[in-house]
């Protein structure tokens, strides 16, 4: 039998550090007192949460993995989870506005030149400018290859055409990683990822979308007509961008997954709260074995959907690659998360179809977890072809 402390050494451990601990507990507190107050106002109204992205930002919550080197605290996965979790406990809309900006300027972290992260990074540590990542389009959303987007090099430049869809916070990016193709002949193969600047001229931020839940995150549609950025902004190679996206998908997959965990906890929360207040046939309804039985499998998935993320996090900060594990938390995170925000509705009844309780909201922001950074169906795709026809 080892002890604790050597099965820790070796690396399995579900302890927090003190920093770890004491780093959940400021983002919980900022949730709490930042997020929460503003949560149904900002979601009725679907604003931009721009004071609390702000204080997120000053606070040291946001763009977190940005390297020393750049000005970043550069956290591991791990630490993010631990983020993530508590911002979307607080409200997963104003948490999807936080956290998308780091996926807008993964791919500058992951294939960046050293020039280029100079020039691009400390902008986000030290103006709090807010990144986006553009790749999906209209006719291209689950297949990446599909994307229609041109970048054709003229000279020192390329030339942008083509539109954009459901763009995390583009009306107020400062700059976005824009996935086009080179070379439509070549497929996948023929997309390059390029840094294009939000105020170009070209770039036209269309519509501000409505949705249906997390509606307090910015999501655009983009259209390029013409736009001119030199050709140092070009990520990587011509034709590497789509793996550059998918290796950036690997990252972040995990920390969204997190924040269907953050999301389904308030919910289980919510219920267990309410099954304990609410009296039918003259007892709690806590009391119902058909309750508490909901509730114990609430809690249940909650914490098996913790523990896949933290195990992809933990895999990505050990270097390894971790398409698989991503994909296992994305799918089973935002499924769980769908089925607890909907029994967390059930547990309330009548009244938790109401927009005048919480949990109505976070059956609407559950749903988005199965569609964005790649549906369920792409991640149950991704999991057979790891397991069955596993890369080299
Ligand atoms: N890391 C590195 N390389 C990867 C990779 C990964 N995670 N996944 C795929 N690749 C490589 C493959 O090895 C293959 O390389 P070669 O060109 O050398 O053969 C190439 O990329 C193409 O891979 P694949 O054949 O699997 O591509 P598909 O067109 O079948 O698409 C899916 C793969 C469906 C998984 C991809 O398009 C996808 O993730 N779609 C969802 C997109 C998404 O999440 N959108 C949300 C936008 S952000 S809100």
């Amino acid at each position: 039998m080892s002890t604790i402390e050597e099965r820790t050494a070796r690396g399995v451990s579900f302890g927090l550090t003190e920093e770890q601990r004491a780093l959940r507990e400021l983002a919980h507190d900022f949730a709490e007192r930042e997020i929460r107050p503003k949560e149904h106002e900002y979601d009725e109204n679907s604003t931009h949460p721009a004071d609390v992205i702000a204080k997120a930002h000053e606070l040291g919550l946001m763009n977190v993995h940005i390297p020393e080197a750049y000005g970043g605290l550069e956290l591991g996965s791990f630490e993010g989870m631990l983020i993530g979790e508590e911002l979307a406990w607080g409200c997963s809309g104003i948490g999807s506005a936080i956290a998308a900006s780091g996926l807008g300027h993964g791919p500058v972290i992951l294939a960046g030149t050293g020039e280029q992260k100079r020039e691009w990074l400390p902008r986000v540590v030290e103006e709090g400018q807010l990144t986006s990542f553009a790749l999906t389009e209209p006719n291209a959303g689950s297949d990446v290859s599909g994307i229609q987007t041109t970048a054709v090099r003229d000279g020192d430049d390329y030339v942008l055409n083509g539109s954009k869809m459901f763009i995390t916070n583009a009306g107020y990016a400062s700059w976005f990683t824009v996935f086009a193709s080179t070379d439509k002949s070549k497929g996948h193969r023929g997309l390059s990822a390029f840094i294009v600047p939000g105020d170009v001229d070209g770039l036209v931020v269309d519509k501000h979308l409505d949705k249906m839940g997390q509606r307090s995150t910015d999501t655009s549609s983009l259209s390029f007509s013409d736009v001119r950025i030199p050709a140092v902004n070009r990520l990587g190679e011509e034709g590497e961008g789509f793996k550059i996206a998918m290796r950036t998908l690997d990252f972040t997959r995990p920390g969204t997954a997190i924040g269907a965990v953050g999301v389904a906890r308030a919910a289980f929360e919510y219920a267990a709260q309410y099954s304990k207040e609410r009296v039918q046939f003259g007892m709690p309804i806590a009391m119902n074995q058909g309750v508490n039985f909901l509730i114990a499998d609430m809690a249940t998935k909650i914490e098996a959907a913790r523990l896949l993320c933290w195990q992809a996090a933990w895999m990505i900060d050990q270097g390894m690659r971790a398409t698989l594990q991503s994909s296992y938390a994305k799918r089973f995170a935002a499924d769980m998360c769908m089925e607890v925000t909907t029994d967390a509705v059930q547990v309330f009844g009548g009244y938790g179809y109401m927009k005048e309780y919480p949990v109505e909201k976070l059956m609407r922001d559950a749903k988005l977890f199965q569609i964005y950074e790649g549906t369920s169906q792409i991640q149950r795709l991704v999991i057979a072809r790891e397991l069955l026809m596993p890369r080299a």
